[in-house]
């Protein structure tokens, strides 16, 4: 029995041979040289792969996702019914993210972009000391991702806000839940981190009226998807000055297109959804361990849980 491996070119080989490290006995069929449909029983796939294709294979036991974002999957038609679904919780993948975060965090907190400017007109000018302890830094999602970017910026010093669908309770972490603590957090927040999954009670959860209810100056980073953002009122909030800067790494559509308003906006910080990558040979480990309990009947790990949309 065979493994369909369906990813960008560019990562083919290198997912293969990760793959092949861990356990070289393995079949990997490269789509879109899969072979015969029948001998595929598992599909390590992203999110550029058409679903509908995978009802082509019958004896298909085990789709793994090949990124910790769910949406793709979420849309219809959605993966063949009764295969189970596994997508990545990679390390690497979460250290990446608190290193984006705390990057773009940074950039804002100590007036990157007014240094710059000033480099750029020889100016030897000093800015107004930042206060770390008052720069409150609220996230959206706090998941694993979520959770370790929270940590990350609390050693540095910040006060640190969290929103979860559902309550949580993080040490160290002001949490709000539902939408009344959503308004309640945004009122608070200085710089405010979108990790969220995209569902459909999150898409455009960062438009005009929640823009509104942040602090003037406040900066905004998204690297949850595009779908968060509803751009046009980003961008106007951006405008009129009442956000000062934005950081971005997700968009819709991707790649994003060469005549869009952000790539060119002096406050907009362009990222192309490259805040944390995937890197095989740390995600390989999990891919197998999947693929040897769907052979032995074991229960699997990282399941999607589809009702929740991660
Ligand atoms: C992911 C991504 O979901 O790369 O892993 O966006």
């Amino acid at each position: 029995m065979a493994i369909l491996l369906s990813t960008k070119a560019s990562a083919m080989q290198a997912w293969r041979d990760a793959l092949l490290a861990i356990a070289p006995d393995l079949d990997i069929r490269m789509f879109p040289e899969a072979g015969n449909p029948e001998e595929i029983e598992a599909a390590v796939c992203w999110n550029s792969h058409d679903m509908a294709e995978l009802r082509r294979y019958p004896n298909l036991k085990l789709l793994v996702s090949m990124g910790a974002g769910v949406d793709h999957l979420l849309r219809a038609p959605g993966p063949p019914p009764g295969v189970p679904v596994a997508r990545l919780k990679d390390e690497r993948l979460t250290t990446g993210m608190g290193e984006w975060v705390l990057l773009n965090v940074l950039r804002f907190h100590r007036q990157d972009a007014e240094y710059r400017a000033q480099q750029a007109a020889r100016i030897w000018r000093e800015l107004p000391a930042p206060d770390t302890a008052q720069r409150r830094v609220g996230i959206l999602g706090l998941g694993q991702l979520g959770t370790h970017a929270a940590g990350l910026l609390r050693m540095v010093g910040f006060p640190v806000l969290g929103w979860t669908r559902a309550p949580r309770d993080i040490p160290g972490v002001t949490c709000f839940a539902g939408a009344d603590g959503l308004r309640a957090m945004l009122t608070q927040t200085d710089i405010l981190v979108c990790l969220l999954p995209l569902t459909p009670e999150t898409r455009g959860i960062i438009n005009r009226d929640t823009l509104a209810l942040l602090p003037p100056g406040a900066f905004v980073m998204n690297s949850g998807r595009g779908g968060h953002v509803v751009a046009d009122d980003l961008l106007a909030a951006l405008d009129c000055g009442h956000i000062a800067g934005a950081a971005l790494d997700v968009f819709e559509p991707e790649p994003l297109p060469p005549e869009h308003r952000f790539w060119g906006h002096e406050k907009v910080l362009v990222w192309p959804h490259a805040s944390s990558i995937t890197i095989p040979s740390s995600a390989a480990p999990q891919v197998v361990e999947n693929i040897r309990r769907m052979r032995q009947g074991r229960p699997l790990i990282n399941l999607v849980d589809f009702s929740a949309g991660y």
